[in-house]
């Protein structure tokens, strides 16, 4: 079936990626890195796309691979360009993301997700395989990568990054979803006690190291922090995972403001287009569009004392310094 929630048992179902193909510095599937040729098209809501962001800021590949950020809020046509001039992507000259998948492949009739790639000479959408193409930023763009980009896929580490990205991939990033579309009180309450409990494991992993693998920033805390960061704002209370609120997590909670803090994290993050995205966009889930006040957001920049544990947040490297003028955020509180 394609996204959405199964009929029989209620369960919110994800669409496997129809976009497979890989950019890569050998180019094997025919899109070989090359800086400026593609487009990154995310929207500032989206944790999935969000990764991409973060990533990409990190490494320092904003100007070879330049961004076109989307609407917040879908129409019928899905992801839009309507905070460009005209309502165009100013690169690709589309309305839509989907003329993008539908240039790649026109018989294509899935769901139109961020985040997308797209080769800005033929206008075809390359890739929309979330979990590859930050694994691909890593280490198929290193010859674009800033001086002092971190290593955030290290190559002795690569097991244990995977296993503790499939363990939160289910539990956490997945599961939060799985709670807010559940139409069965069985789906919604498995989704919950999966949450949860994985959320108390990784409070016990975190209370006395500073990131999830290693003692530097990777590929892991990159995926965890893109659900923490929409968990009060959104998670608590638009998808009901309201055992706790993050800030009532006293690990995850200093966790999540550390790398809110770090250069690269923090700076990515719109809380505005993350609130109006999931409370305007889901109206089977809030039937009004009502958007929350709340929370208060300034308690982001409250100090979280987790320098005391160590680590090394960019390895060998150095933080990123400030975002493009064009990609500076408003203030978000
Ligand atoms: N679909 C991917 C993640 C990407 C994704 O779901 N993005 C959302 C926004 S947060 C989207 O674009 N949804 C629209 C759609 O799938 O039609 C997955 O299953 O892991």
């Amino acid at each position: 079936m394609v996204q959405g929630t199964d009929p029989e048992t209620g369960k919110f179902v994800r669409s496997p990626f129809h976009f497979t193909d890989r950019i890569t510095a050998d180019g094997a599937d025919g899109w070989p890195v090359e800086p400026g040729r593609y487009r990154l098209v995310v929207s500032r809501a989206c944790p999935w796309a969000s990764r991409a962001l973060v990533v990409r800021r990190l490494l320092g590949l904003e100007a070879a691979l330049p961004v076109a950020v989307a609407d917040p809020i879908q129409d019928e046509k899905s992801w839009r360009f309507t905070l460009d001039p005209g309502d165009v992507d100013p690169v690709l000259g589309i309305r839509y993301l989907a003329e993008a998948y539908a240039k790649a492949d026109p018989t294509y009739d899935g769901g139109i997700s961020v985040p997308a790639i797209v080769d800005v000479p033929s206008g075809k959408v390359v890739t929309n395989d979330v979990p590859r193409i930050t694994l691909d930023l890593e280490t198929e763009w290193t010859a674009h990568q800033r001086p002092g980009a971190p290593d955030l896929y290290p190559e002795p580490l690569r097991d244990e990054i995977d296993a503790v990205n499939a363990r939160v991939y289910a539990d956490v990033n997945a599961a939060v979803y799985e709670a807010g579309f559940a139409t069965t009180q069985s789906a919604y309450d498995d989704a919950y006690r999966r949450l949860f409990t994985c959320l108390d494991e990784l409070s016990e992993r975190l209370a006395d190291r500073r990131y999830l693998v290693g003692d530097t920033i990777t590929e892991a805390d990159i995926r965890l922090f893109t659900t923490l960061v929409r968990f009060d704002p959104v998670y608590h209370g638009h998808f009901k995972c309201n055992r706790h609120k993050l800030a009532e997590l006293p690990v995850l909670w200093a966790y999540a403001r550390d790398l809110f803090q770090t250069p690269g994290f923090g700076d990515t993050v719109d809380f505005d287009h993350i609130k109006r995205h999931y409370y305007v966009v889901h109206g089977n889930v809030n039937p009004t569009g009502i958007v929350p006040n709340g929370p208060v957001l300034a308690e982001w920049a409250t100090p979280h004392g987790r320098e005391e544990l160590g680590g090394r947040p960019f390895g060998d490297g150095a933080p990123p310094g400030p975002p493009p003028p064009a990609e500076v955020l408003p203030p978000q509180w």
